[in-house]
């Protein structure tokens, strides 16, 4: 197997022999048998809204903790391949792109990765009922270039495309969401966990939450978000229902350990799904595109409907805890403030102005991405913590939850600490920068607004190649580089948009603030 595509690749080169991530050599070879498929079938046909929904849910089964079932995964490359008349001719080889010169093949991964990293949003939007022609037609347009391009130049181009096609579908996402289920207010979510009987829902997806909130409210069963589903607790039309009690546990990479044992379902919505322990295997269920062998599927029958009933019964068996969970977030701390996206934030915006001009606030840190299991990670957290009283903190996506719990003060009126969502939210952080910048009348790079990220899988790359679209510079990024970023591709990042590796929180600290 070949496998680099994130962050937690073997040895910061390459998962050959297993993956970090669980994967193995069965499915990587299913896995890019689909996309080699998709490859083909982009040369053949066109991209009717149900071609893009199926080359949608075929790029974001091969994301990361996303679909670890071989039959299924070969099952949806059946019907890739059906889409395309017998007489063409199918030939890709993924083993062309791993294989190819180093700086091909990494300008191709910045796009195929980026590529999953669209579609995964683009899913959850379609979910709502909103697409977008454009988003659909790149898929197709990527995907041949993949297969046609050799000359680093125009493929270059191309990921500055997929950086701007992501930004498209993070805007469609966002308008999704909030004209769906209103715009996210500041929410304080308590991290303890009351008696009786519960779900814990993990993953992305808002539907899916609303689906299940809608299906269990008169049962007795609460609800319970865990990992990237907290800022859900922000939207009205999810937080009107009162059995959507609180957040459990913290990010994705400590789910072994904390649903050891658990009194309770979890429904997995989308990644990071990990290989569920004997512990609590019984008591896992997927839907949508995550899957597991052995664990139950919550499909969508032909009108679109999910039956959660095998989740709500099995929370009423398992019972939940007897007595009030007094749990905490990294921290010892017992709430988690979310819900600040551009809507509030820009309401307030005239606040953070007043604060920049007066002096009161010095500078803007956004400290957002993923999170995971390489120690090198406990940077965000010391970084956090180490911010001076004077300034401003914005996060988003799962890395948070190593200083979610913090209370680190109040400045102007505002926390210091912003929680912006889910990873996609990157949008709100985007919208924000933007108008700040229009306010002082300078480019985003000259605002006093750092960005330190961390990345774990596509979705961040997709991520980043937006920021270097819109032409962010200065970017520190950790807890380490790509390994399918090859030398000559690092270079053009740091000699073109100033991408920087993070040091330590005290270096960095001092080299931003001077
Ligand atoms: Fe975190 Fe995992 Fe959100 Fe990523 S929960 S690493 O998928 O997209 O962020
Ligand atoms: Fe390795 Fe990551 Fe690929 Fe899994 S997804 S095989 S951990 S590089």
């Amino acid at each position: 197997m070949f496998c680099n595509q994130c962050e937690q690749t073997t040895k910061g080169v390459c998962c050959v022999k297993i993956g970090t991530c669980g994967k193995d050599p069965a499915l990587a070879a299913r896995q890019d048998e689909i996309v080699a498929a998709l490859i083909d079938a982009s040369r053949y046909v066109g991209h009717s809204s149900d071609n893009a929904k199926l080359f949608e849910k075929a790029l974001f089964a091969t994301l990361t903790n996303v679909n670890f079932d071989c039959e299924k995964i070969r099952s949806l490359t059946e019907e890739v391949r059906s889409l395309v008349n017998e007489a063409a001719e199918l030939r890709f080889d993924m083993q062309s792109v791993w294989t190819a010169d180093d700086d091909i093949r990494s300008l191709k991964s910045l796009i195929l990765f980026g590529l999953k990293g669209v579609a995964a949003y683009a899913y959850h939007a379609r979910i709502l009922g909103y697409t977008n022609d454009e988003i659909d037609a790149f898929y197709f347009k990527a995907l041949r270039a993949i297969a046609s391009l050799s000359d680093a130049e125009s493929l270059l181009q191309l990921v500055m495309e997929t950086g701007r096609i992501n930004f498209v579908t993070m805007a469609l996402l966002d308008r999704a969401n909030t004209e769906t289920y209103g715009h996210p207010t500041p929410t304080a979510v308590t991290t303890e966990v009351e008696p009786g009987p519960f779900i814990v829902v993990t993953g992305h997806d808002l539907h899916d939450l609303a689906l299940l909130l809608e299906a269990t409210k008169d049962k007795g069963v609460n609800i319970y978000t865990h990992g990237e589903m907290l800022p859900c607790h922000a939207y009205p039309e999810l937080k009107k229902y009162p059995h959507l009690k609180g957040h459990f546990g913290t990010a994705w990479q400590n789910q072994q350990k904390e649903f050891k044992n658990l009194p309770a379902p979890v429904l997995f919505t989308t990644n990071c799904i990990m290989p569920p322990k004997a512990s609590y295997e019984d008591r896992v269920f997927t839907t949508s595109v995550v899957e597991y062998p052995g664990m139950m599927h919550i499909g969508t029958d032909a009108d679109g409907r999910k039956d959660f009933t095998p989740v709500i019964e099995k929370a009423i068996a398992l019972g939940g805890f007897t007595e009030k969970q007094h749990l905490t977030g990294a921290n010892g701390g017992s709430t988690m403030l979310t819900g600040f996206g551009h809507n509030t934030v820009l309401g307030v915006a005239d606040k953070v102005v007043d604060a920049v001009k007066s002096g009161a606030l010095k500078h803007i840190f956004l400290v957002g991405g993923c999170d995971g299991a390489k120690s090198g990670r406990s940077y965000y957290a010391e970084f956090v913590k180490a911010t001076p009283k004077d300034t401003l903190v914005l996060t988003l996506a799962c890395g948070k939850f190593r200083f979610n719990d913090l209370d680190i003060g109040e400045i102007g009126g505002l926390p210091r600490l912003i929680d912006m969502g889910q990873c996609n939210d990157a949008y709100s952080a985007i919208k924000v920068a933007v108008a700040l910048a229009d306010v002082f009348k300078c480019s985003v790079n000259d605002l006093p607004l750092s960005l330190v990220l961390s990345w774990y899988e596509q979705k961040a790359v997709s991520i980043l190649l937006t920021l270097l679209y819109l032409g962010i510079r200065d970017i520190r990024i950790g807890p380490s580089l790509p390994a399918f970023v090859s030398p000559n591709v690092l270079k053009v990042l740091v000699e073109n948009y100033g991408v920087k590796p993070i040091t330590t929180p005290e270096a960095d600290l001092k080299a931003i603030l001077g």
